[in-house]
């Protein structure tokens, strides 16, 4: 339930409303605007009738939340999240682009104590004890989506995370399997435009793995810069042809480069930029 407060309310009605919410064993949300002050409860809606906020004199109005992923809907929190580590952001304006070899190669790159960002690849997106576990991580979590999840259940996977105390939580779109079969998977990028609408995280794709093949990474990641990704994941390898694994959809560091500065012209088509 969402809970609008009176422009006059003031900051003691606000946390004396919250603390009735847990009080009967409801999670409350704050959630301060520039105008006024909107609270949330989630858990039994018959819990929170009991509470009679509907007759409250500071309270201005009452919404239920219809989506089954309350806490990553944009219902509850409207505006854009923007993940922040090291000296990235993913989210709001910018376009993140994140590129590198499939596999970590050699000691040189080793970088499992230095990761600032942790993935869950597609086949773990509902091993929901792992997602339990890196809910209590305090680094940002790529969820991947499962080769056979439905958007919903790829929200309601991010959920999890989110109300296990992480909201540093970046959804990536990575294809799924359908009846097609001339490219190793089939790029959902209606799925981007779709999660946009529904969810403030921020979305990635990842055209690599996506199409499988080379050559339709370059024109891919461009499309998921026009349809409003946030960002996007792409493999490339100094010498594809000598790479650990994925070498055939890695693309060359002169592709790379080309890639680059058509993305430039494409963002700000669609009034984006390099993050
Ligand atoms: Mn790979």
């Amino acid at each position: 339930m969402i809970i609008v407060l009176k422009r006059e309310a003031t900051q003691e009605t606000a946390q004396e409303i919250l603390a009735k919410i847990e009080a009967k064993g409801l999670k409350p949300l704050y959630m301060p605007g520039s105008e006024r002050v909107v609270l949330g409860a989630l858990g039994d809606e018959r819990v929170l009738a009991e509470l009679g906020l509907d007759s409250h004199p500071m309270v201005e109005s009452l919404k239920p939340i219809l989506s089954p992923y309350k806490l990553v809907s944009r219902e509850m929190h409207p505006h854009d999240t923007i993940v922040r580590f090291g000296k990235a952001n993913i989210g709001g304006v910018g376009f993140a682009v994140i590129a590198g070899p499939c596999a970590v190669e050699t000691e040189d790159q080793a970088v499992a104590d230095k990761a600032d960002m942790l993935q869950v690849g597609a086949r773990n997106m509902q091993n929901y004890s792992l997602l339990k576990a890196l809910g209590k991580v305090r680094k940002p979590v790529l969820l991947k989506r499962g080769l056979a999840a439905k958007v919903e259940e790829l929200l309601l996977a991010a959920e999890y995370l989110l109300a296990a105390g992480n909201e540093q939580v970046i959804l990536c779109e990575r294809g799924i399997r359908t009846f097609e079969t001339t490219t190793r998977n089939t790029l959902d990028l209606n799925a981007v435009a779709y999660m946009k609408l529904r969810t403030h995280l921020p979305v990635l794709v990842d055209p690599s793995h996506g199409t499988g093949v080379r050559d339709l990474v370059v024109p891919m990641s461009l499309a998921a810069a026009a349809c409003g990704a946030d960002g996007i994941l792409v493999e490339v390898h100094e010498n594809p042809v000598d790479a650990w694994s994925d070498g055939a959809q890695s693309l060359y560091p002169h592709q790379f480069e080309t890639l680059m500065s058509n993305l430039a012209s494409v963002l700000a088509a669609v009034g984006r930029e390099l993050a």
